[in-house]
């Protein structure tokens, strides 16, 4: 696809910065490295130029990099302008670049958006890219790497072509019917197989809650009677004063939270109110809080004060828990009721390594049973369930005629092909492609 303008824009971080690099893409790009570097690099050697303004002043020293059309990373002729990383630098380049006829400054997305339009890349990449960009821990980076890399389009292209194959011999049966041609084995071996196919998409789409414990963090909530040492552990993973202590009870109102790495994984604790009856307005309203979060949660934490414990009522969640003992300074060790799974002091910070341990151990076994490759947005996941209703349609319709059937098998396929922008998605792009910054 030929687009008519050519887009620019800063493609690395903040500035200042030792670096930077400008990206520009699109017809004029030879025009423009010509005129701004005097003349075009090799292809991709980094060669060193001086950028000067069309009027001739000098702008700056760098390295500029040439990949002509169609081996760039959006599939047009692209430039990068490694300069030095300063405001004025990068402003001067980008306003006498833009000055340049048909030069304009790129829109957030736009490049990865063009490299999905000239084919460089499919929908499920892209947005694997976007995650790439924005991932904080190691499994992340593992996950978003192993989709950009087309580990998760190649499981639906691979499902896409034995829908296609089924809905063909289908309907080869269908025409060649009256002639016998088709043996009724091949049918029956091809819904044998659709069958399979049914419960192979039903088990990946489970898997999106590991996914979502990978890019939204493993949920842990902190609950307990006002004054249980809630903050104060909240405070001791957080490794910072992140919640208010006092031995005022009620102190926490307001559901506060922390993400944390654990090796590699992300975990997100919250910390919330003491639970207790007959609480004032603000605190009552903390206290509903706290309850909603714990139910939302993947584990929760029940804190109880050993030298003073007040059991919460807990009969209204269903969450996986761990009961922690508090304050296990000020009990002798045989002391306390012996009945929880933990005992904690965040003074001497005794059973913290231990709980935290629990917590990351929780965590990957929740990654564990699912698969290596999941559906990683709910918009995949929403289209794998169309897809898995319409071939449960064609596999439970034998009493319907072969032609429905197979019109069932055509809709799943287009389905999981909307999945990866192999089918009609112009609707979506704008969505998608406003998940990226400017320069991507
Ligand atoms: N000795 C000792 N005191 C603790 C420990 N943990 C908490 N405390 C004290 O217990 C009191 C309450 O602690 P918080 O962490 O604020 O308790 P909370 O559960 O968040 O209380 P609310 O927010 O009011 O529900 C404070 O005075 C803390 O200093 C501990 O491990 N050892
Ligand atoms: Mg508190």
């Amino acid at each position: 696809m030929i687009f008519g303008e050519t887009i620019l824009a800063l493609s690395s971080g903040r500035l200042p910065a030792g670096v930077a690099v400008l990206r520009l893409s699109g017809p004029q790009t030879r025009f423009v490295v010509e005129t701004i570097c005097g003349s075009v690099p090799p292809p991709r050697k980094a060669t060193l130029q001086i950028l000067r303004s069309p009027a001739g002043e000098i702008l700056d020293r760098g390295l500029t990099l040439f990949f002509p059309a169609p081996h760039s990373f959006t599939g047009e002729d692209v430039a990068e302008f490694q300069v030095h990383g300063g405001q004025a630098v990068v402003s001067a380049i980008l306003r006498e670049v833009t000055a340049i006829p048909g030069v304009r400054h790129a829109e957030p997305g736009e490049f990865t958006r063009r490299a999905f339009l000239n084919g460089r890349l499919d929908l499920v990449q892209t947005e694997a890219l976007a995650d790439l960009i924005n991932a904080d821990t190691e499994a992340q980076r593992r996950f978003a790497q192993s989709n950009a890399d087309g580990a998760q389009s190649m499981l639906y292209n691979g499902w896409r072509q034995r829908l296609i194959h089924a809905r063909a011999m289908i309907e080869a049966e269908i025409d060649f019917a009256d002639e016998g041609d088709v043996p009724g084995s091949v049918a029956s071996a091809i819904w044998t197989d659709m069958a399979t196919l049914a419960e192979d998409i039903g088990g990946h789409i489970k898997g999106f809650s590991a996914a979502e414990i990978i890019q939204d963090g493993f949920k842990v909530a902190i609950l307990g009677a006002p004054n249980a040492g809630k903050s104060s552990l909240f405070n001791a993973l957080a490794r910072r004063e992140a919640a208010i202590v006092t031995d005022e009870p009620g102190t926490t109102r307001d559901v506060l939270e922390v993400a944390l790495d654990l090796d590699g994984l992300k975990v997100m604790i919250a910390d919330t109110a003491g639970l207790r009856e007959g609480a004032g307005k603000v605190e009552s309203i903390g206290i509903e809080k706290a309850k909603a979060r714990g139910k939302a949660a993947d584990l929760v934490l029940v804190l109880e004060d050993l030298v003073d414990p007040q059991p919460i009522d807990t009969h209204w969640l269903s969450v996986d828990r761990i009961t922690v003992g508090t304050k296990l300074d000020l009990v002798e060790a045989h002391e306390g009721r012996a009945c929880h799974d933990f005992r904690i002091s965040t003074l001497t910070g005794a059973g913290i390594e231990p709980l935290l341990n629990e917590i990351r151990k929780r965590t990957e076994a929740r990654l564990k049973v699912a698969g290596d490759i999941l559906p990683s947005r709910l918009r995949h996941v929403e289209l794998l369930e169309d897809t898995l209703g319409h071939l449960r349609n064609a596999l439970s319709g034998s009493h319907h005629p072969l032609e429905i059937r197979a019109e069932e098998l055509r809709m799943a396929a287009d389905r999981l092909g909307r999945i990866t922008g192999a089918i009609d998605v112009e609707d979506l792009l704008d969505v998608i492609f406003a998940q990226f910054c400017i320069g991507k």
